[in-house]
């Protein structure tokens, strides 16, 4: 695995977590598509940016890193051109899946439809890669199945532990899957939502799942969606912690290249647009509806290099466009703050250059990000009481994809404000 690789440096320097980061190999350059090892072609440069999830104190300064997207004109794999060392990433990590109720339902009925799709009892276990704060494991721990979570986040896997989610504090390896298979047996259906896009290496990743499942398991990943992100210019979603941006193109090209049979694709309605994919140990085809989707994928030149050139000429407009709406705000001595201290919002932030000379303080109800500030802007972020005790002009909701959520909440909260959603154009939303 990538983190073996690089904890081979030359300087054993620890983090406050006790975890050996050398200094050497923060970051590696990726030389060659991390799936089928063929020549990349960059489409993106959003310079030098810090981590997303990089959160700092006052007074703190935080590491950039080249954030570049690649595509490799073989396999239609969109990735990033440089892999940063996941002991940084995610041994602490401040995002947890149950602030959002939009994602409380999401996980209550993605297991919900699981359980039933795939027959599953009180005998059936669920492994969850990535599993966070428990929130999807709890779900499927409510439907009677037996559930277990590996999260390598220290600080999230206590949270599980508590919410009484059995969680194994690492990262998903041969190791973990040995723990797992030892105590509980294998599994009848592996989940790993937001994380597949996350791992640098996938051939290791899948030969781990493929010792972990059943014969007869299931393996169903969520990830965004690049289609999506191309059609509504949602860039802020790309940083360091998604290496990989996936069509259905590339996901099947990645499944069959590792011998395992994607059996279904289905959009679904989250983070802005995510494939549901789910997969089969087994070396076969898609069936003809997965099939139809790649086509009408490549009929739209989403295996074709202009389509991201363009992209990311238009990345450089929404950029001028996004701030010549804040200006003119600002023009008029308004007050603008931000609300939700996404992970996104900090690409978004950063690429340009948008600052406390814009934006005077995010909001968020995550009491991990709260009393902390943005990684290279450092914004303050404040609790959302704030907005009643300060009463902003406007609210940039950062969060755009739960903008729905937070402006109703807002409203019952605190009254009327005017709400800006930025992208793929800056516009006043009600
Ligand atoms: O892959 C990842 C994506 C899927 O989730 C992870 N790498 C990290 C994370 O990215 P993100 O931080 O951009 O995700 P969200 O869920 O769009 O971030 C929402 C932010 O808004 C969070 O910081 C929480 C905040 N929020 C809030 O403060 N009050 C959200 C809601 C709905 C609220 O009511």
């Amino acid at each position: 695995m990538l983190q073996d690789q690089l904890k081979t440096g030359t300087n054993n320097k620890r983090d406050e977590g006790g975890f050996k980061i050398s200094q050497k190999t923060k970051i590696r350059k990726l030389e060659q598509c991390r799936s089928c090892g063929k020549q990349l072609s960059l489409v993106l440069s959003l310079g030098e940016t810090p981590l997303a999830n990089s959160f700092v104190k006052p007074g703190e300064s935080e590491e950039s890193f080249p954030l570049e997207l690649c595509l490799c004109q073989s396999c239609s794999l969109v990735q990033l051109g440089h892999v940063v060392d996941p002991e940084l990433m995610f041994r602490n990590y401040l995002y947890t899946t149950g602030v959002s109720e939009t994602f409380r339902r999401h996980f209550a009925s993605m297991a919900k439809a699981l359980v039933s799709e795939l027959n599953l009892s009180q005998d059936s276990l669920v492994v969850d890669i990535g599993s966070n704060d428990g929130l999807l494991l709890g779900s499927f721990k409510k439907l009677g199945c037996k559930v277990v979570g590996i999260e390598p986040a220290s600080n999230l896997a206590s949270i599980a532990d508590k919410n009484g989610i059995t969680t194994i504090n690492d990262f998903f390896s041969d190791k973990t899957a040995a723990i797992i298979t030892v105590k509980y047996g294998k599994a009848d259906l592996i989940t790993a939502t937001n994380v597949f896009a996350h791992v640098d290496n996938l051939e290791t990743f899948l030969s781990v799942v493929k010792t972990l499942l059943k014969n007869d398991g299931r393996l169903v990943i969520e990830v965004p969606y690049l289609a999506k992100m191309i059609e509504m210019m949602t860039f802020d979603t790309i940083y360091h912690e998604h290496l990989s941006y996936f069509s259905a193109l590339s996901m099947v090209n990645v499944f069959t290249k590792n011998r395992m049979q994607v059996i279904s694709i289905d959009e679904v309605d989250i983070h802005g647009g995510s494939l549901r994919v789910s997969v089969k140990n087994r070396d076969a085809e898609p069936p003809p509806a997965v099939q139809k989707m790649v086509k009408q994928e490549t009929d739209r030149n989403l295996n074709k290099l202009e389509t991201y050139t363009r992209f990311a000429r238009r990345v450089t407009k929404s950029k001028s466009d996004l701030l010549r709406f804040l200006s003119s705000i600002r023009a008029r001595n308004q007050t603008i703050v931000g609300y939700g201290a996404a992970a996104k919002a900090n690409t978004l932030l950063n690429y340009c250059g948008i600052s406390r000379n814009y934006v005077e303080y995010i909001v968020d109800d995550n009491p991990l990000k709260q009393g902390l500030l943005t990684p290279g802007t450092h914004i303050p972020v404040l609790p959302s009481k704030t907005l009643s005790e300060e009463r902003p002009n406007y609210i940039l909701v950062l969060a755009w994809n739960l903008a729905d959520e937070i402006a109703k909440k807002v409203r019952q909260n605190y009254g009327n404000f005017e709400f800006i959603v930025p992208l793929p154009h800056p516009r006043l939303v009600q």
